[in-house]
């Protein structure tokens, strides 16, 4: 019998930048068409950050390339296109209209809202739209909610240990490497003084990428963030470099220094490829495998290896499941019903509190911040200070240049904001002034002072966590693990209860009225 393959579209999303993309493979490069478009409502559904779509786009053309060099039939829609529909929906039907295809292919979107979109696509085109599997994560959507299924408690340190052993990853037959499955007791130490910090890897804009420049410059004029000195990675082989350098520069210091921060140094010995992963150019496997050739072959210490590892490994994966084991109910949680807006400085940098406006200042410039300012300063106010999970969940996807609703979503929600109850985190990542002086040299520069609890000059963190605490006994009270601090609470007098609740509401009235705290 004689096989006559269906004539396909084959649709290839912003973030769906690998050549292993499931819906590349089995491609009839003689019949089938590959699409791509750079579209409005992809480009503005939350206002993404400048350099956001700059390097979105910029990646994409550069793929194009790619695809086209090896032999692919590829509809490419730029931006300025005078047909451009402005969404996806829209280039498909177009391309549908001028072609006969017999059916369209894609790899399964990574926010829930394309993804539900897309469900309707068949019905409204008359095609049929086969949605296959993104098998560039380590585990399925189906894996972890069969994982998921029948536990009480959802902690992602069982996943991830479950992640090693199936994948063999850092094992020593069925045992774990250096007989712990986590060092992260090992992994907390403060930056010292001269230590030398390595440049991330930085590379001029590229004639592609300049064109896109100047095109974000003048069609997202109104997003937030800075275009200058844009240095990302633009392709597969510039982000093969970003990855070696880190695991040959950084990776020896990651774990050490891994929750440490410093006052205009926004990289530290971070990977910075957060970017590269979530678009497509780099891949989980070949990034956990070069650290663990690096421990294995170089000798690398284990507490930097396994605590990078994990956050691959572990976290990345683990946020990834949890998101479509919990869509749609997920995006609308809000446990402590938490109401206060945004304030305007998180999009200015503007305020007296040092740790925020370096860690807004850094966002603004770069689209990057490294994981503890974006948990323990920024996280860590957002919580202590009431704000809406709506509000604080669009900035963290507009602001960030690796922010998609799959990775975004369980990290605000579950965990900064508690806003899952606890599903995510087993209590609130709060803290006081005193943990951001420990990991940082913030306070060194600071209008507040760290070490003054109540009053005008005391750190504004130092008596909102108090607040915070008091403000969620009834149903934090009973929580395990903040057992102690509660009792430390009910051991303190009465007179500093009320300087608590009086500075706290001196600095919520200031902030609600805008005024600079
Ligand atoms: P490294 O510190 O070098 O870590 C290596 C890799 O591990 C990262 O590239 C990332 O892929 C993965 N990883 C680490 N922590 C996490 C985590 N908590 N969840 C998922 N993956 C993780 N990461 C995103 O990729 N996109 C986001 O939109 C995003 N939003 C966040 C929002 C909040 C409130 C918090 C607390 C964290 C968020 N993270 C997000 C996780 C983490 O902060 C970033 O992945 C990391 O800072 C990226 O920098 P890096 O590549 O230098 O990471
Ligand atoms: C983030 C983004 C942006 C800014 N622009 C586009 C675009 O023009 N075309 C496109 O295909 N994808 C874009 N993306 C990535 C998508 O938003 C992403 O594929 C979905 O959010 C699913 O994860
Ligand atoms: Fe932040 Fe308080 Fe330190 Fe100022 S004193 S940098 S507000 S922690």
């Amino acid at each position: 019998m004689c096989f006559i393959p269906l004539r396909t579209l084959r649709l290839i999303l912003g973030d769906q930048l690998s050549q292993s993309l499931p819906s590349l493979q089995e491609c009839d490069k003689t019949n089938d068409w590959l699409l791509m478009a750079e579209v409005r409502e992809e480009a503005t559904y939350v206002k993404h950050h400048k350099k956001k779509i700059a390097y979105l786009f910029s990646a994409m053309r550069h793929f194009a390339v790619e695809l086209r060099a090896e032999g692919y039939k590829l509809h490419y829609t730029h931006y300025e296109d005078e047909s451009n529909t402005g969404s996806l929906f829209g280039e498909v039907q177009q391309l549908c209209e001028s072609q006969t295809f017999e059916r369209i292919v894609v790899t399964q979107s990574g926010e829930y809202r394309l993804h539900q979109e897309m469900q309707s696509w068949h019905q409204r085109l008359g095609i049929p739209v086969v949605i296959l599997d993104d098998t560039r994560f380590l585990s399925s959507i189906n894996d972890f909610k069969r994982w998921a299924q029948g536990r009480k408690q959802l902690r992602m340190e069982y996943f991830y240990r479950e992640m090693r052993k199936s994948l063999h990853i850092l094992m020593d037959n069925d045992q774990p490497i250096g007989g712990k499955w986590n060092f992260d007791s090992a992994n907390r130490k403060a930056l010292p003084k001269h230590i030398q910090i390595p440049n991330p890897t930085r590379f001029g804009p590229d004639e592609i990428t300049q064109k896109v420049i100047a095109l974000v410059r003048e069609r997202f004029a109104d997003h937030f963030g800075d275009l200058d000195d844009f240095h990302y990675a633009t392709t597969r082989e510039q982000a093969l470099k970003v990855l070696d350098e880190f695991i040959t520069e950084r990776l020896i210091n990651f774990g050490d220094y891994q929750d440490a921060m410093a006052h205009d140094k926004p990289w530290l010995f971070h990977s910075h490829i957060s970017f590269y992963l979530n678009s497509g150019l780099l891949l989980p496997m070949e990034v956990i495998a070069a650290a663990e050739v690096a421990y294995r072959q170089y000798a690398l210490p284990l507490n930097a290896v396994e605590g990078f590892i994990r956050q691959v490994l572990g976290w990345r994966e683990y946020v990834r499941g949890l998101y479509w084991l919990k869509m749609p109910d997920y995006q609308s949680e809000n446990f402590l019903n938490a109401q206060r807006r945004l304030p305007g400085f998180f999009w200015t940098g503007k305020t007296k509190m040092n740790c925020l406006s370096q860690c807004i200042t850094d966002t603004k410039k770069n689209a990057y911040a490294h994981h503890i300012q974006r948990l323990m300063v920024l996280g860590n106010f957002a919580l202590l200070a009431g704000l809406h999970p709506d509000d604080v969940n669009e900035w963290y996807l507009i602001v960030y240049a690796d922010a998609y609703e799959w990775v975004e979503l369980p990290n605000v929600t579950g965990m900064i904001l508690f806003a899952d109850g606890g599903v995510l985190a087993s209590k609130p990542y709060a803290a006081s002034g005193a943990y951001i002086n420990k990991m940082s040299n913030y306070c060194q520069h600071c209008h507040y002072n760290v070490k003054e609890k109540e009053g005008a000059q005391a750190c504004p963190f130092n008596y909102l966590y108090w607040d915070f605490l008091s403000r969620h006994i009834e149903i934090l009270g009973n929580n395990p693990r903040l057992g102690m601090p509660y009792r430390t609470w009910a051991k303190m007098s009465d007179d500093k209860h009320q300087a608590v609740k009086r500075d706290s509401d001196i600095f919520f009235k200031m902030l609600d009225a805008n005024e600079e705290v």
